[in-house]
């Protein structure tokens, strides 16, 4: 029995279309995470004292999990626990803009969503090669900044709490977009689910 299973998308293949296609969510979905999933649940096999830790203790204390399996941990558990939260920070009703406490720590950190927005899109569009751009809580400062990663890392790793995250890896858009990965960072926006957002940064806040 592996341990961890590929959850299920939260809403149809087809859900984000127009700006999301439906061929890449299947491919990114049944393809690519799974292929995270498989690949974390066999680096596990070979050290079951691992077995009762969360994915988020794996990937906090990325450095205590033993070196013969620390890489594919932190590729195939990255991406196994990075996808999870991209799914659900995406909905066919997602777009506008954040409110409440959500709101006013970006206010706080970008002096406005548009400048958040802005400085977002312009991380996303600079990650060179394969990664994420995130919006993530700092527990040191109790606030929220972007942050960028290489390959499939977590911001855990960094001891940063991840809140939304913008896959720029190829796979994720070339179908529809090619190589205009700006379009497919703005077509994104459109189907952001804020309230998944907030319910994290809520979370991350309370520790
Ligand atoms: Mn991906």
């Amino acid at each position: 029995m592996p341990k961890f299973e590929l959850p299920p998308l939260p809403y149809d293949y087809n859900a984000l279309e127009p700006h999301i296609d439906e061929q890449t969510m299947r491919l990114h979905h049944d393809k690519h995470h799974q292929a995270y999933t498989n690949g974390l649940n066999a680096a596990l096999e070979k050290h079951p004292e691992l077995q009762e830790w969360s994915i988020e203790r794996l990937l906090q204390y990325i450095n205590a999990v033993p070196e013969d399996i620390r890489g594919a941990v932190n590729f195939h558990g990255g991406g196994y626990y990075n996808h999870a939260i991209f799914w659900e920070n995406m909905s066919p009703q997602g777009g506008g803009e954040p409110s409440g406490t959500l709101a006013d720590a970006i206010n706080q950190a970008f002096g406005g969503f548009s400048q958040f927005k802005e400085q977002f899109s312009a991380a996303a569009g600079g990650v060179q090669g394969s990664g994420w751009a995130w919006l993530v809580y700092n527990p040191l400062t109790k606030g929220v900044q972007i942050q960028t990663m290489p390959n499939q890392t977590s911001p855990l790793t960094l001891g940063l709490v991840p809140l939304l995250g913008l896959d720029v890896w190829e796979h994720a858009y070339y179908l529809k977009y090619q190589n205009r990965r700006p379009e497919y960072i703005q077509a994104w926006w459109n189907v952001v689910n804020w309230d998944d957002v907030a319910k994290r940064y809520e979370q991350a806040r309370q520790g």
